[in-house]
């Protein structure tokens, strides 16, 4: 690492203690934008980058909520507005028991980025709890939903901050997130995204970030002269993104070979069908976190408490959480003769693993790879502001677009000689644009 990449990183370290994944994710994008960075006299006069990981506002708030006992309970929420040089903040809550201030602000910061790349008008913005939605009542997590919104909606709006779902926060709690909002405010507008369709929602919302993972994996894949089709796919992931990754995949013609849940991976030889994705969403529906249940409907193979990464496969998929595929993982893939990892998870590899597997193979980085789900967000908010919906034709072929947009700007700022750079390309496309417009709106 460069001397004066190490100072930045160690003066931003000491403001910022403990909070590791959110300095992980700033390491990566200093080291790749310096250059940029120092080649241009404006950006250095600005201290852009010293803005950039200076969320422009972080709220914490007490979430009192009271159980089926009748027990009072207590849990944190956060909504952290990183920065809205482009559009107003946008970004998922995240209800997950491990949630930390640090989390939430690696989340906000590569946001910012990723909604960059869309080419729609969002800043980047992320929230959520330390709420854990498992094993609770639909009641318990109604007025969970509802106390963390009589604080939250005090700072957000359509024109303000546009929060969506992300890990924990679906189409239920989306509901009643925005039922409350409704009612505080007493204001029918687009504030959340991911809507259910009869109030809002747009189409193809669910199957956005997986179904334009996939749609970025094929314009890699024709760049180095190969094809989806065929190919042997391991996905990792429990949520509606690996879901709408293997639908596309299978689709397309790809083999899924391998998907997994919280209590290890399945293996099925000759790959899913359409019924197996389907079954993903009723297995995930129960509510109870396995994905073994698979194996025995589909006389494949369950390998517990295991990472889908020990496959042979052509892709590599992982969608479920930060840091979830590690440098072993990756030497593994390679070995194996893996062509492609699509992080499609946020930040689901280690800086060791990006490392690794930019250096020996192609790599997509989440903020890229990731970015259709938030693409179709701002595509609701477009459809809410016109009081009107387009048909999933429509979304469909936005989504493709904007995919696609993503892909030729990370070759335009990330092709080197031989390859294509997707982390570079990426970082640097992402920052450019937000980085103008902070300098167009001065010292703010
Ligand atoms: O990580 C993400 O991009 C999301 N959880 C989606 C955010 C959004 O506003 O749709």
């Amino acid at each position: 690492m460069k001397p004066e990449i190490k100072e930045f990183m160690d003066a931003l370290k000491a403001k910022t203690v403990g909070e590791t994944e959110f300095h992980q994710a700033v390491e990566e994008v200093v080291e790749t934008i310096w250059d940029t960075y120092q080649s241009n006299p404006k950006y250095k006069a600005n201290k852009i980058l010293e803005k950039m990981v200076e969320p422009e506002r972080v709220i914490m708030f007490r979430v009192p909520w009271f159980d089926d006992k009748g027990e009072v309970q207590i849990n944190r929420g956060y909504r952290v507005q990183f920065n809205s040089a482009i559009g107003p903040y946008k970004g998922g809550l995240r209800f997950h028991p491990a949630v930390t201030l640090g989390t939430l602000k690696f989340l906000g910061f590569e946001q910012t980025f990723k909604n960059s790349l869309t080419t729609l008008p969002m800043g980047g913005g992320k929230g959520g709890s330390d709420f854990n939605p498992k094993g609770k009542s639909d009641n318990e997590v109604m007025r969970f939903c509802q106390s963390f919104m009589t604080e939250l909606c005090k700072h957000i709006g359509p024109d303000t901050d546009v929060p969506a779902g992300d890990i924990g926060v679906g189409g239920r709690e989306i509901g009643f997130l925005f039922g409350q909002y409704k009612r505080i405010r007493n204001e029918f507008s687009g504030v959340l995204t991911g809507k259910p369709r009869e109030f809002g929602g747009s189409r193809i919302r669910p199957e956005a970030t997986g179904y334009g993972s996939v749609y970025f994996a094929q314009h890699i894949l024709k760049e180095i002269g190969e094809d989806i089709k065929g190919k042997r796919v391991a996905l990792s992931g429990f949520g509606n993104v690996s879901w709408g990754a293997a639908e596309k995949l299978v689709q397309l013609g790809a083999k899924v070979i391998a998907i997994s849940g919280p209590d290890g991976y399945v293996y099925i030889e000759n790959g899913i069908t359409q019924e197996g994705v389907d079954y993903m969403l009723e297995l995930r529906a129960t509510n109870n976190d396995v994905v073994a249940p698979f194996a025995e409907q589909f006389g494949a193979k369950f390998f517990p408490n295991a990472k889908p990464w020990e496959t042979k496969c052509d892709v590599a998929f992982p969608c479920a959480i930060q840091n979830e595929l590690n440098e072993e993982d990756a030497k593994k893939l390679v070995a194996n003769g893996c062509k492609l990892v699509v992080e499609t998870s946020n930040m689901g590899c280690t800086a060791e693993a990006v490392k690794y597997l930019n250096d020996h193979i192609s790599f997509a980085p989440g903020k890229a790879a990731n970015a259709g789900g938030v693409a179709v967000s701002g595509l609701e908010m477009s459809q809410n502001s016109m009081r009107y919906s387009w048909t999933s034709e429509e979304v469909d072929a936005k989504l493709s677009q904007i995919m696609k947009d993503i892909h030729d700007t990370c070759v335009k700022y990330g092709k080197t000689d031989n390859k294509v750079d997707y982390v570079k390309g990426a970082n640097i496309g992402g920052f450019i644009k937000v980085a103008e417009a902070m300098c167009a709106q001065g010292h703010v």
